[in-house]
């Protein structure tokens, strides 16, 4: 036992005589336990060792067919009120999930191991870290979270002995039945409780569970922020740094855009750019009135397919060791991995993530599955921020929204203040595949891009952004909207993308330093032409003129989308956000 705290005592041992373990292990995050535990693994294959010279550390494992995404028909927020849940969640009665679940709970570890995972969201001695403990019958999870979160005996240290602030987390793998599978959050309890999955997402309950669900009730409550958003630092010549957080959907480029490299030209100027988060924020005000941001996370949960040293070199090279690879393909020339887009050269003698026998030149079947993984050490990342363990955080100068939009939404525009900025976030959209030629994707809203992830009613979500902001007064950070996907008439890309997005985050940054001005629109205020550095870049004038247009009756269509949605959220949607829509149609009929 790591600790003496009586909360986590006892609530373990009621999980014990509910799961019936044959033991109990406490997870001290020691090399020696997890090297034995890795022993273990290997001997199940659980985990297939991978060529230790190549990657030391790095092991492969495989999910079951059916459990390699996260499920979010079977994610329920448990609230006593169906309200608190709200519209865009999955709702359950708590009495009536925790009585289901443990009927499927009951018995379920015997002869197996239960691991007491104590874990710490946030760097230790922080005041913005919170702890959770996570009980799994899973080794892979215990060896994942090591990767993801401060683990083992260092988390109490954030724990008083008489707390009962920490997240009680559940899980088993079960039997990975399908039909049984729940992901169930109590956010009133504090308590998160998983069963019948293995993929990382559902099981890993640091990660989407507390980090996001739980912890944005816990912000709404406590006064904070907790964010799907990544952070970077980006520093000029003079060695200043400065924090901007940015929001977009899952698979719309966070994890890219958080390890961005610069274009030459910044390069030789001296720029660079510091990664402190890829996925989650937990923002707060600090004393100085300004808000803060710490990534909650230790560790990558990236997708792996398209990552290669072109598109994202740093994340490349983070999963060079000590990294857990999950559903790509198995390369048996040299025992190592492989997976659509690493390179041209897909290995002819290898194993597919389904573990079948895989030509990579001849067979048609995918190597790696879509949603294939790689979890790596943050600390194996080249560009990490110098600040990733400030228990203080950084100072955010600017929030960022954005999603895949092939029309509407121009490259960058800045919104006029907070409120109107609550109301781009609240109204972020992203399609759903990229525009094929002279086609326009389907358009699902994703406010914050939280819409999988908000813990609570996502009407007083919005109403805790605008309290945030009135709290913030005149120190709140500007918030713009950005679109890198906007298409021509033949549905190609008119911006190149990745390290490019430099040119736009310099804007951005000029405009909260007062040092360039802008054009008012309709929408916001977007770059003058001049202002964005286009010097040994792919885009022309031409290009960037449309990138930076804005189609009216595009944008009327859009507030009559915006509205049908807003009724979603009846007498929950604050008025704040209602007067701004009604203020964006009075200036798109003036102008
Ligand atoms: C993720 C997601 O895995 O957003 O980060 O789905
Ligand atoms: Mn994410």
């Amino acid at each position: 036992m790591l600790t003496k705290n009586k909360n986590v005592l006892e609530w373990v041992q009621q999980m014990v005589d509910l799961c019936k373990p044959d033991n109990v292990v406490w997870i001290d995050g020691s090399e020696e336990q997890l090297n034995e535990l890795k022993k273990i693994a290997v001997q199940t294959k659980e985990l297939i060792e991978l060529n230790q010279e190549i990657l030391p550390g790095c092991y492969l494992h495989r999910t079951k067919q059916n459990d390699v995404a996260r499920v979010e028909d079977k994610t329920f927020i448990c609230s006593r009120k169906e309200e608190d849940a709200g519209p865009t969640n999955n709702w359950c009665d708590p009495e009536e999930m925790y009585s289901k679940l443990k009927k499927l709970f009951a018995g379920v570890m015997k002869n197996r191991t239960m691991y007491v995972i104590p874990y710490s969201m946030g760097p230790i001695g922080s005041h913005m870290s919170k702890v959770g403990v996570e009980l799994t019958d899973s080794i892979y999870v215990v060896i994942n979270m090591n990767i993801m979160t401060r683990m083992g005996k260092q988390a109490f240290e954030n724990l008083k002995e008489d707390s009962n602030d920490f997240v009680r987390g559940l899980h088993s793998k079960a039997n990975i039945d399908p039909e049984n599978r729940f992901i169930a959050h109590f956010p009133e309890d504090n308590t998160i409780w998983s069963i019948n999955s293995a993929y990382g997402g559902n099981v890993l309950l640091g990660k989407k569970c507390f980090a996001l669900r739980i912890a944005s009730y816990q912000g709404k409550n406590e006064g904070w922020m907790a964010e799907h958003m990544l952070i970077l630092g980006i520093e000029n010549p003079q060695g200043e740094v400065k924090y901007v957080a940015a929001a977009f959907p899952s698979a719309c480029g966070k994890t890219n855009l958080a390890m961005l490299i610069p274009p030459e030209l910044y390069k030789k100027q001296g720029y660079k750019v510091w990664t402190v988060g890829d996925d989650i924020a937990w923002l707060r005000i600090g004393q100085d009135g300004r808000l803060y941001a710490i990534n909650p996370e230790n560790g990558f949960f990236g997708v792996a397919p398209g990552t290669n040293s072109k598109s994202n070199p740093n994340a490349l090279e983070s999963t060079k060791k000590n990294t857990i690879f999950t559903n790509v393909a198995h390369n048996l020339e040299n025992n190592t991995v492989w997976w659509e887009g690493l390179n041209e050269n897909p290995p002819e003698n290898a194993i597919d993530w389904t573990g079948k026998e895989w030509n990579g030149k001849t067979s048609k079947e995918k190597g790696a599955h879509p949603n294939s993984r790689f979890t790596a050490p943050a600390k194996n990342c080249p560009c990490i921020s110098k600040e990733f363990n400030n228990p203080d955080g950084v100072p955010i100068s600017a929030i960022i929204f954005g999603g895949r939009r092939a029309k509407t939404t121009p490259l960058v525009y800045e919104t006029f203040n907070w409120q109107h900025g609550v109301f781009v976030g609240a109204t972020t959209a992203s399609e759903t595949t990229a525009a094929a030629a002279g086609k326009v994707g389907v358009v699902r809203r994703d406010p914050m891009a939280m819409l999988p992830f908000c813990g609570y009613n996502m009407g007083d979500y919005f109403k805790h952004w605008l309290t945030m902001g009135e709290k913030l007064k005149d120190k709140a950070p500007k918030i713009f909207n950005v679109n890198w996907f906007r298409t021509d008439e033949n549905g190609e890309f008119l911006w190149p993308g990745y390290g490019e997005n430099m040119r736009v985050l310099m804007w951005i940054l000029n405009r909260c330093n007062g040092e360039v001005d802008a054009k008012k629109t309709a929408i916001g205020y977007i770059p003058k032409k001049t202002d964005l550095n286009l010097e040994q870049s792919s885009v022309n004038e031409h290009n960037l003129e449309k990138i930076l247009s804005i189609d009216l009756n595009l944008w009327k269509q859009e507030t009559k989308e915006i509205e049908e949605f807003f009724k979603k959220f009846g007498s929950k949607l604050p008025l704040e956000l209602k007067n701004e829509l009604n203020n964006l149609k009075e200036r798109l009929e003036k102008n």
